[in-house]
């Protein structure tokens, strides 16, 4: 398949007005009438009508009432084209298809007997033959109509206009979306389901009505969704001045589905995962992930919905700045400053394990990529989570004040349109008069930028020299980089651990941290009246999505451990010094020397431990090591069993020598007999499991004891599984017995069966053949993609020094599981093809082995989505 550039982007021939749909739903021939009026686009010198089809079978085409021959039209590569040159048209297109054949869950299908629909980016093609592009927006119309026993409940997108019987055992609806939309926003739902609904009343005053719709049976795991839903639509009201603008808004739950979630105007679509809980099936990292889902949905109906993509290498203009607003929303609902820095270093760990290595590999692309082959491969962490990043950085340099008002212009300008990148960025420069010509970089060049900072005191003239210089790798296609405009956040502190006031250049800047803009390749700040030698601490907060590279000494590191008021980068020299100790411990690994640590970072992580002023939460995080693909990431030929013994034995040696201390802190932070996943309880709770799962790194009868104890009395899923985790990943006489419990008493819960499979997936112990023996397990399926990612993804992904086994077996395993997967779902397949993306980063043994693998999945007959993947790891 062919590559489609951004540079080629016309404007449509034709703009659609109106959509009016009828469905006769039936699993295995869906009769779908559709009729579209069209206007010609005099912007376009196109004299055709172009529309896009999928897997569909063209029952008849009219135009303007006419039927038309298959001599008035082309069909080529799923494009249909009229030749027609009229101001005016309406098309009545009816097509049949087969929802219940369809398991790639893009446009129509069914899942456990009900109907839905994905549609985004491609996939209302598959239901209709239609001009299915972002900038084509319409209003539409749907009528549904099925039997009413097996589907009693009918939903679309906008108002229930109309619904009654029809006689012969069968019934309709009639829905009206009153906002015009592209097609990939369009949704049905229907099926045996039931709802929990609340009326609510807006800032306005207006009354909306909120429905949150599930299968029979799981009415008491809607509760979190809902109170979500709330606190999202009072959110964007008071921090963005918006306002839900339906009288309804659904949000409906399923057990088939790629992603997490689906913004549709006004019926959302959900993954089970990210809609139910209940403290019996979810984890407090559950709950969050609830939460954060829902806001991110909701809030797509401004950012998105009302204002949509012109095209779809514009999606982190949607994306990344839902994802900024979903982030801020979790910020905020916990409140506390350092509730909001656990969030960061969640957001910014999600950021290193995953974007820094996609922004390191073959698939490396610019927030706005210039060019793909299979759209749906570039919902990608670059889009979402750098586009965040991209998002927050205008917020770091304009303020939050600065920021709203270039929210509001944007709104403002583009209420109704479909828009780019430029547009959003040229508001935010407009409201607050800012030149951000540079900025537009972060959007055009992929990579992740270097910036190395050096500092020089000088005593006599009391002033201190920040030199901040800039470089970014080269990435496909992208061999030169120009500067990027990064804000790098700055503190500096005296000997007493304080924030010094800072002048630069003689005027005060702040009186603790100032955002210096590095805006050339290097640049010296100079800051004046400086009193004695500052520790600095920089990039507060993670201003930037870059790699701070500073020559810290160990003491310097400790002492910001212990004082910086920017709890970020309290963990962050944590970190610092947690790295530097394991890339130690990695290459003395690889030389089989003996392992050993001083005690000087034990003796920092205690006093952290035992900090009591500390949010448990926040310790939690400044204990945890940095994972296995972070410390990969920073080597220049990564050895995953060197990397993993290393990471295991530094665990082994604070466990050792903090055994008292977590014990104490294990006691200390029980949370009672009621749950609640609030953030003071959840971090209780992940401070305890963690100081757990240090204490079962010493595999001794105490600490199986301590687990069991755990498992046996646990009131919710958050305990239950750091203690099934702790006793799996141990030599524990119980721990056979607690799996099989586990899986027996959450039979009927596949949310939590897909747990069960990924904490055995994820085991220090597991190998190929075992997981092979797991998929032979009634309950697996590699049709369901939660399923089939609890599994055989957590094994690729999620476990690194067993999936890269000497002998081969995991890549061997993983080209099957990507040959056999592509044949069902191509965009899961594809998923699961960027397991390799960085293989040539690994030794040469394990290299060729890979480099047989990726050849292995290359020669099969492949999806363009899986082909596209492979093609460029092989580049
Ligand atoms: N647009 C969707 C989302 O990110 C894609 N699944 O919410
Ligand atoms: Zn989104």
């Amino acid at each position: 398949s062919p590559a489609i550039y951004r540079k080629d982007y016309t404007p449509p021939s034709y703009w659609v007005r109106t959509v009016q749909m009828g469905f006769d739903l039936d699993p295995s021939a869906t009769r779908v009438a559709t009729r579209i009026t069209l206007e010609r686009n005099a912007a376009s010198n196109e004299k055709v009508v172009v529309l896009y089809g999928e897997e569909v079978e063209l029952v008849q085409i009219r135009l303007n009432g006419k039927a038309l021959s298959k001599r008035d039209y082309s069909v080529k590569a799923g494009v249909l084209r009229i030749p027609v040159a009229l101001n005016a048209i309406t098309l009545d297109i009816e097509t049949l298809i087969r929802p219940d054949k369809n398991t790639s869950l893009m446009g129509l299908y069914v899942s456990n007997g009900n109907f839905f629909t994905q549609c985004e980016a491609e996939g209302f093609r598959k239901i209709t033959y239609f001009p299915d592009r972002p900038d084509v927006m319409a209003k539409y119309t749907v009528m549904l109509r099925a039997d009413k026993k097996k589907y009693p409940v009918l939903l679309s997108n906008g108002n229930l206009i109309e619904e009654g019987d029809l006689g012969d055992g069968r019934h309709y609806a009639l829905w009206e979306d009153p906002f015009k939309k592209p097609s990939y926003l369009f949704a049905l739902v229907a099926g045996q389901l039931v709802c929990q609904q609340e009326t609510i009343k807006l800032k306005s005053g207006r009354d909306a009505l909120l429905q949150v719709w599930v299968e029979d049976g799981n009415l008491d795991k809607t509760q979190h969704a809902m109170d979500s839903l709330i606190n999202s639509i009072r959110w964007d009201e008071e921090r963005f001045g918006l306002e839900l603008d339906l009288d309804r808004f659904m949000i409906v739950a399923v057990g088939d589905f790629n992603m997490g979630a689906m913004e549709n105007k006004g019926l959302n679509i959900f993954n089970t995962k990210y809609v139910l809980a209940n403290p019996r099936i979810a984890t407090d990292v559950d709950y969050a992930n609830i939460e954060a889902v829902v806001g991110h949905e909701y809030f797509h109906n401004w950012t998105g919905n009302r204002v949509t993509c012109r095209d779809w290498f514009q999606l982190s203009l949607k994306e990344g700045l839902t994802v900024f607003r979903d982030q801020e929303f979790s910020a905020d609902m916990v409140g506390t400053e350092s509730g909001r820095a656990v969030k960061r270093i969640d957001d910014v760990r999600v950021l290193r394990q995953a974007q820094f290595p996609e922004d390191a590999g073959p698939m490396a692309h610019p927030v706005r990529p210039d060019s793909f082959v299979e759209i749906s491969n570039f919902y990608t962490v670059t889009i979402y989570e750098k586009g965040s990043e991209v998002v927050r950085m205008y917020q770091t340099l304009l303020g939050r004040d600065g920021f709203r008002k270039g929210m509001d212009l944007y709104f403002k300008r583009h209420d109704g349109q479909a828009v780019e990148c430029d547009d959003f960025r040229a508001a935010m420069s407009a409201a607050n008069g800012r030149d951000l010509t540079q900025f537009e970089r972060w959007y055009s060049q992929a990579g992740t930028p270097r910036v190395t900072a050096q500092t020089f005191y000088d005593a006599a003239s009391k002033t201190y020299d920040i030199t901040l210089s800039q470089s970014c790798p080269a990435t496909p296609g992208q061999a030169k980089k120009l500067s990027f405009h990064i804000p790098v956040a700055v503190g500096l502190l005296d000997s007493s651990g304080k924030d010094m006031t800072l002048k630069l250049d003689g005027e005060v800047a702040a009186i603790g941290t100032v955002v210096l803009e590095l805006t050339s390749a290097q640049q010296t700040f100079r800051f004046t009246e400086v009193n004695e030698k500052p520790v600095p601490s920089m990039l507060r907060n993670f201003s930037a999505p870059v790699v701070l590279e500073y020559d810290y000494s160990e003491d310097e590191l400790a002492f910001l451990m212990a004082h910086d008021s920017d709890p970020f980068n309290r963990w962050e020299a944590g970190q610092r010094l947690a790295t530097r100790r394991l890339l130690a411990l990695t290459s003395a690994s690889q030389q089989s020397d003996a392992l050993s640590v001083d005690p000087a970072l034990s003796d920092s992580l205690r006093a952290t431990l035992n900090d009591a002023q500390l949010d448990p939460a926040f310790r939690e995080t400044v204990l945890t090591l940095p994972a296995e693909t972070v410390i990969a990431e920073q080597m220049d030929v990564i050895d995953p069993q060197a990397i993993h013994t290393a990471r295991r034995f530094l665990r082994h040696s604070l466990a050792q020598a903090l055994r008292a201390d977590f014990l104490a802190a294990y006691k200390a932070n029980q949370t009672g007999s009621a749950y609640s996943p609030d953030a003071t309880s959840s971090g209780k709770r992940a401070l305890k499991n963690l100081a757990l799962s240090y204490i079962a790194e010493l595999d001794d009868a105490d600490a199986h004891a301590l687990a069991q104890a755990q498992y046996d009395s646990a009131n919710n899923m958050t305990d239950r599984m750091a203690s099934l985790s702790a006793l799996a990943n141990s030599h524990a006489p119980g721990k056979v017995a607690a799996l099989a419990r586990f899986y027996s008493e959450f039979e009927q819960e596949p949310l939590v069966i897909d747990k069960w499979f990924s904490l055995q997936a994820m085991a220090r112990t597991i190998d190929v053949a075992a997981v092979r023996k797991l998929m032979q397990h009634k309950a697996f399926s590699i049709k369901n993609p939660n399923r089939a990612r609890s599994l055989i993804f957590s094994f690729c992904n999620g476990n690194p020094s067993r999936f890269h086994a000497l002998d081969g077996s995991g890549y061997v395993f993983w080209a099957e599981q990507v040959i056999a997967l592509d044949a069902i779902n191509p965009q899961v397949a594809a998923r699961l093809a960027r397991s390799l993306d960085r293989w040539r980063k690994y030794a040469p043994e394990l290299q060729e082995k890979m480099h047989a693998a990726l050849k292995q999945v290359a020669a099969a007959k492949l999806s363009k989505d899986t082909k596209e993947v492979v093609t460029k790891s092989l580049a």
